[in-house]
């Protein structure tokens, strides 16, 4: 249990413990946009008028959703935690908010999807995400403040309001992730004024006091939230890579989409994301009935599988600096690294510069011990591979060291042309 200090809140190194051993989560962008299939910003995309937009929630009811199944999905693909929409900008709540009557609640659905995803979260023992935007397209004063203050005070109003409902009335919530604090015509520097985000996360907290919170807010809080790409934040900087699993077109459901992401390239992403010390987000974006369509939910299965047989390299990994060449990547937790292979090296796999001595190497998946050679120039060969790569969409030859594996620095750079015994 993580110690609170006197003022109730908990260091930001107590709260990040868990997430840096769940490494891997699953997004949920879902609403009234999954109806049209063309993605959850169709109603901007297309500057549907709010009255002509509002009648999709007349239409929602997803009588395939299943809170305890979306959760299963996720489990079942080694997510620990998940992040759900609890508002996007459409303004529409799937939660039943008292201050807006926009919302799942007063839809044929009837009910508060939010409720029943927590409630299935925690009986499977994955931690809570709330994904909830700022912005919301219906209020004028979004989009010209000047011209409508009221208007923008109310939507900033709507925020804090629907912020401390979604952060008093749902048990513990282990994420909050903002979107859409960028406002137009006003430089990110003044987002956090806007929307009030120190007063706001203030309370937050004070809810809240283990809750992680994103960089969307104008406030930069503790994740740094890289979208569709996995670029490392710097060492003891908490990130997150959000990504879909179709292409970048959109989060919700888009009909008619025919690109989606290979599981090499998925699980690559998830081994990049851990080599960082950051975490993988990947989105799935349910269908008008919430079910979640079979190209998402096929790839999710596949990447469990690896998992299973290759998830220590990934869960609670730690930053290796040892060159990978065009071979992959290494994580590390202690003094075990992983080279996560991508382009199977042969027979042999060469690792130059390790500044460490290994005590042993297995090929992961197969189990098959590997012969270790460790050259004076800390050139190391592994060898005893198959030539032709395991069947796996991704492979890993675990290498115990004697010490933290760190890579030798050249003093000489030319040394390493004349072979040394
Ligand atoms: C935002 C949302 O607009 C999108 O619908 C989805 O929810 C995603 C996870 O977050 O997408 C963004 C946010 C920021 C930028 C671009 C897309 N940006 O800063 O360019």
């Amino acid at each position: 249990m993580a110690r609170k200090r006197s003022s109730g809140a908990v260091s930001q190194q107590e709260r990040m413990r868990w997430f840096h051993k769940a490494r891997f989560g699953m997004f949920v962008h879902f609403g009234l946009y999954a109806i049209p299939g063309r993605g959850e910003w169709v109603m901007y995309r297309e500057r549907i008028p709010t009255d002509e937009y509002a009648k999709l929630a007349d239409r929602f009811n997803p009588k395939k959703f299943d809170a305890d199944e979306w959760v299963s999905i996720a489990k079942q693909a080694g997510m620990k935690y998940m992040v759900v929409t609890t508002r996007h900008h459409d303004g529409f709540c799937l939660f039943d908010s008292q201050v807006s009557d926009y919302k799942s609640t007063n839809s044929p659905f009837g009910r508060d999807l939010v409720a029943e995803y927590v409630t299935a979260c925690r009986k499977a023992g994955l931690k809570v995400g709330f994904y909830y935007s700022l912005l919301d397209w219906r209020f004028p004063g979004y989009f010209e403040r000047d011209k409508y203050p009221d208007s923008a005070k109310a939507m900033v109003r709507q925020v804090h309001q629907q912020v401390e409902e979604l952060m008093t009335r749902y048990g513990r919530i282990d994420v909050l992730w903002y979107d859409g604090g960028w406002v137009p015509d006003l430089p990110h520097e003044r987002q956090a004024g806007f929307w009030q985000s120190k007063k706001l996360n203030n309370m937050v907290r004070r809810h809240q006091p283990h809750i992680l919170i994103n960089n969307r807010s104008g406030t930069n809080e503790d994740l740094d939230t890289p979208e569709q790409h996995v670029t490392a934040s710097d060492p003891g900087r908490g990130w997150e890579s959000c990504m879909t699993i179709g292409d970048s077109c959109g989060w919700g459901y888009i009909r008619n989409n025919p690109n989606f992401k290979t599981v090499p390239q998925l699980i690559q992403n998830l081994c990049r994301a851990a080599a960082g010390e950051g975490n993988y987000l990947l989105n799935v974006g349910p269908k008008p009935d919430g079910s979640i369509r079979n190209e998402e939910t096929s790839r999710l299965k596949a990447i469990g599988e690896w998992v299973d047989t290759y998830g220590e390299a990934i869960y609670d990994s730690q930053r290796c600096d040892l060159p990978a060449g065009q071979i992959g990547l290494w994580t590390r937790k202690g003094n075990d690294a992983y080279l996560c292979i991508f382009r199977w090296p042969g027979k042999e796999a060469v690792v130059p510069l390790v500044g460490a001595k290994v005590k042993s190497a297995t090929l992961l998946g197969e189990g098959k011990r590997l012969k270790v050679r460790q050259e004076h120039n800390g050139r190391l060969v592994l060898s005893g591979l198959p030539v032709r790569p395991p069947m796996k969409p991704a492979n890993v030859i675990k290498v115990r060291f004697a010490s933290e594996p760190k890579p030798l620095t050249e003093t000489d750079k030319a040394a390493w042309l004349e072979a040394k015994a």
